[in-house]
């Protein structure tokens, strides 16, 4: 974590600010007349991470029908160690009633800056904290969305005539180890229990020649299917499924396909930016539940795998497709249930 590069200085972009008339409100509220302000902290950087430019954009959905809200967008790079001060700056500059972020090392974060600034509210998606009066939490059933990828990478490998499977994450963080990983496996294990799982870090959310190199050597070790969790660098597993020909990759939090087809073979998404769009709504009518963790997956409509894309459909065989449809039918019903 400490190794991480320096790369963007506190850039502040102002993406959302209201340059254009707001259209009315679908929703009478407090927030028509008081003026609300809320600051959206990137941990990272938009460009790469759909996780983050779904936060955004859901954001500013939900602040465009309210003629009183504003929303800035702040994004605070890849130094994670300069996370806190820049959270800090932004309670202590008293602009703003809401900071909005996501990843699960923001609640820590937001906990230490509010016992300096007590006052300051922050809505923390892809996190979990619950107690603290002034912090709300969501995060979403990630052994759900894993299971989803890891069935998937074990079908495409055994219609391959066998190999193993592979998952390139960012960092090593707490979800990915407890969570995402072993989720991964259990969806394999469901259609193949043998299976080899090769799992390597690439140290950094942007480092695409660096995941290109681990993919290249998960290729030689025998992997057919790669799930990748590592933000901008994701690119450079593509590239490496490209040259291989016959590797598929497995997108996580987003659609995809389109990304460079034929490569991507599954999409197993969050929604997070309708996440941010109804949280933020409840935050400018009075609702949001501060204090308040709360967990969202398949069944609650946020996360799921995308299986109407033309590029899935012409791209994956029906024999894959059937027996993907079989599973997720059983997760939507709740007969498979992978409680997180
Ligand atoms: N995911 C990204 O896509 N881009 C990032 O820059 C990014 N940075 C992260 C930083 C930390 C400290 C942690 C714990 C996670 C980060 N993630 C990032 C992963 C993200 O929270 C989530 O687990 C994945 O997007 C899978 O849903």
């Amino acid at each position: 974590m400490n190794v991480l590069r320096k790369m963007t200085a506190f850039s502040i972009v102002v993406l959302l600010a209201g340059c254009t008339p707001k259209a009315r409100p679908a929703i009478e509220s407090a927030a028509e007349s008081a003026p609300v302000s809320i600051a959206v902290f990137i941990p990272g950087a938009v460009s790469g991470s759909p996780i983050y430019a779904m936060l955004a954009d859901g954001v500013k959905r939900a602040v465009d029908e309210y003629p009183a809200a504003s929303a800035q967008v702040v994004e605070g790079g890849y130094n994670q160690a300069e996370w806190e001060a820049k959270l800090t700056s932004l309670a202590a500059s008293g602009n703003y009633d809401l900071i909005v972020s996501s990843n699960p090392s923001l609640p820590a974060l937001a906990e230490a800056v509010h016992s300096k600034f007590p006052s300051q509210l922050f809505m923390l998606l892809d996190g979990e904290l619950s107690g603290n009066p002034s912090i709300y939490t969501l995060r979403y059933n990630q052994r759900e969305q894993s299971y989803m990828a890891g069935y998937l990478a074990a079908l495409l490998v055994e219609e391959a005539g066998g190999g193993r499977i592979g998952l390139i994450a960012g960092q090593e963080y707490p979800v990915m180890l407890n969570t995402i990983l072993p989720g991964y496996r259990e969806g394999a294990a469901a259609v193949n229990s043998g299976i080899d799982v090769d799992f390597r870090v690439v140290g950094n959310w942007y480092d695409a020649a660096k995941c290109a190199e681990l993919a290249a050597g998960m290729i030689r070790a025998g992997a057919r299917a790669l799930l990748c969790v590592a933000g901008g660098a994701n690119e450079g597993a593509v590239q490496a499924a490209a040259e291989a020909g016959d590797v598929r990759i497995i997108w996580f939090d987003t659609n995809g396909y389109a990304v460079r087809p034929p490569y991507i073979a599954g999409s197993c998404v969050l929604f997070q930016d309708k996440a941010a769009y109804n949280k933020i709504k409840l935050f400018l009518n009075g609702q949001l539940p501060f204090g308040k963790a709360e967990v969202a997956g398949v069944r609650d409509g946020y996360v799921d795998f995308i299986e109407d894309d033309p590029i899935y459909i012409t791209e994956v065989s029906e024999n894959v497709r059937e027996k993907q449809h079989e599973m997720l039918a059983r997760l939507r019903s709740g007969e498979l249930n992978l409680q997180n």
